[in-house]
């Protein structure tokens, strides 16, 4: 019988179309799940033309370079002094070849910037959720609370190498010796 193609031909859109829109809701849900849990902190936003993203890059490479205190496996850990500018460049698909280090309970300025498209950083742990986007500089206030050794994530689907976008974000309870 060959009335049974065109309803399993049916059967196979609906089942695309089903997927489709699971997969639809799951990013909407994530997406809500990075909006709401942002902590009180302050946040700053500011448009960018796609030059200053130069000087950004810039401001990454003196941090890493002035503030690198040891390496662990070739990787620079970065240890920014206490209260002072931090910086971060999100891309497909990394963080930046450095791991920063900061200190608990003191008081940052963490710049967010990205190369390409829409990214977001998650630190569960610290309760960092912030959504990053090619057009602009966000600037988030941020007092890390808890000392460890902490995966950080990216929080929004960016493409093929999402799941591998990670890096790690350090917290000391001291300043490093020497
Ligand atoms: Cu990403």
């Amino acid at each position: 019988m060959n009335k049974g193609i065109p309803t399993k031909k049916r059967v196979n859109t609906g089942l695309l179309l089903g997927i489709a829109l699971t997969f639809a809701l799951l990013i909407g849900l994530l997406s809500r799940y990075v909006s709401q849990h942002q902590p009180n902190a302050k946040v700053t936003k500011q448009k960018i033309v796609p030059g200053q993203i130069n000087a950004f890059r810039e401001q990454v490479n003196k941090m890493v370079s002035r503030y690198t205190v040891r390496r662990e496996r070739g990787i620079p850990i970065v240890h920014p002094p206490a209260g002072s500018d931090i910086y971060l460049l999100a891309r497909n698909y990394n963080w930046g070849h450095y791991i920063l280090e900061l200190e608990r309970g003191k008081p940052y300025r963490l710049h967010l910037a990205s190369l390409d498209m829409r990214h977001a950083i998650v630190v569960h742990e610290l309760r960092l959720m912030y959504r990053i986007k090619p057009d602009e500089f966000k600037v988030v206030k941020f007092t890390p609370d808890k000392a460890g050794r902490f995966q950080l994530l990216c929080g929004e689907w960016c493409g093929i190498g999402h799941a591998s976008m990670t890096s790690q974000l350090l917290v000391t309870d001291a300043p490093p010796q020497g």
